[in-house]
């Protein structure tokens, strides 16, 4: 069931090219490099990807699971490839979309849980979360030229029913350090799934999460290109984050963590050469030995 589902999200989609690129602030760590240590976002945002409609799977929760390139652990950043369906135009009218042309928002949370799972295969350690307000570009007007007519019509001259954005979470607040492994989740509320769900119809029935075709991890591995993490109730499946396969070719779900290198807590860390294992954050273990015994209030002279 699930490729027609994903195969009705697509049949427009003919070609990539260079689309409407929503470009975000990316927070950087206030001393530590950052680093990607897990891509298989589209290196170009195409006008539109593959996607699963959340309210069209009955799902509430959706996502992958990888394994990390790199040594940068401090989690950073997450950017999950989404999908909008929805245009304004059906939403013009009264409260609260009517204000703003261009865009909407919901709020999205993106799970992060280590790689062991419970006696039912769902995940057992929860290692951060972060829910956030995503700004949502509107899916553009259709173009009557499109077949059926209810598609837009990208700069590529394609039809396409959806558009691709990129939602970013800023997740350094947490101050996580991720293992190798992680299984990465996505969750918002539609009319009538997710954690509290809405009740009343809206545009988060038409967006989606990217997984788009084909779509290969350019940092780190995704590490079953079959399977999924999948919270669905749709009839034959049961309510759980879980391991669902028969995914190909659309089993790698469009995200990228971003991490930096973990700060030292103490000064034997600094000791023995250890100031050289965080890059070249610190000049010398003098240096290193500041920062720990003023907790940062030092910064690395580097
Ligand atoms: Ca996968």
């Amino acid at each position: 069931m699930k490729l027609q589902f994903i195969k009705a999200n697509v049949n427009s989609l003919k070609a990539m090219a260079i689309g409407a690129l929503l470009v975000l602030a990316m927070p950087v760590s206030a001393f530590a490099a950052t680093s990607t240590v897990y891509d298989a976002t589209p290196a170009v945002l195409p006008p539109n990807v593959a996607s699963l409609g959340y309210q069209a799977t009955s799902t509430s929760e959706f996502g992958d699971y990888v394994h990390l390139a790199g040594t940068d652990r401090t989690l950073d950043t997450v950017t999950v490839t989404m999908s909008n369906w929805a245009l304004y135009s059906d939403y013009s009218i009264g409260t609260p979309y009517s204000a703003d042309p261009v865009a909407w928002t919901h709020p999205i949370t993106v799970n992060i849980y280590a790689d062991s799972l419970d006696v039912n295969g769902e995940p057992d350690t929860l290692l951060a979360t972060k829910t956030q307000s995503v700004l949502i570009p509107w899916r553009p007007a259709a173009d009557p030229t499109c077949p059926g007519g209810t598609a837009w019509r990208a700069s590529d001259n394609l039809c396409y029913n959806g558009i691709a954005f990129n939602a970013v979470f800023d997740m350094s607040s947490l101050a996580v350090d991720l293992p190798d492994d992680v299984i990465v989740g996505v969750a918002y509320n539609t009319a009538n799934y997710g954690a509290n769900p809405i009740g009343q119809s809206g545009p988060y029935n038409s967006l989606n999460v990217g997984v788009p075709n084909a779509q290969t991890a350019s940092v780190g591995t995704d590490d079953d290109t079959d399977a999924v993490f999948w919270d669905t109730t749709y009839p034959g499946y049961t309510a759980g984050f879980k391991l669902d396969t028969g995914w190909t070719p659309n089993g790698t779900v469009a995200f990228k963590i971003t991490a930096s290198t973990a700060m030292p807590t103490s000064k034997d860390q600094c000791k023995k050469d250890g100031w050289k294992s965080y890059g070249s954050t610190f000049k010398n273990q003098g240096d290193c030995v500041s920062f720990v015994a003023t907790k940062g209030k030092n910064t690395p002279s580097n």
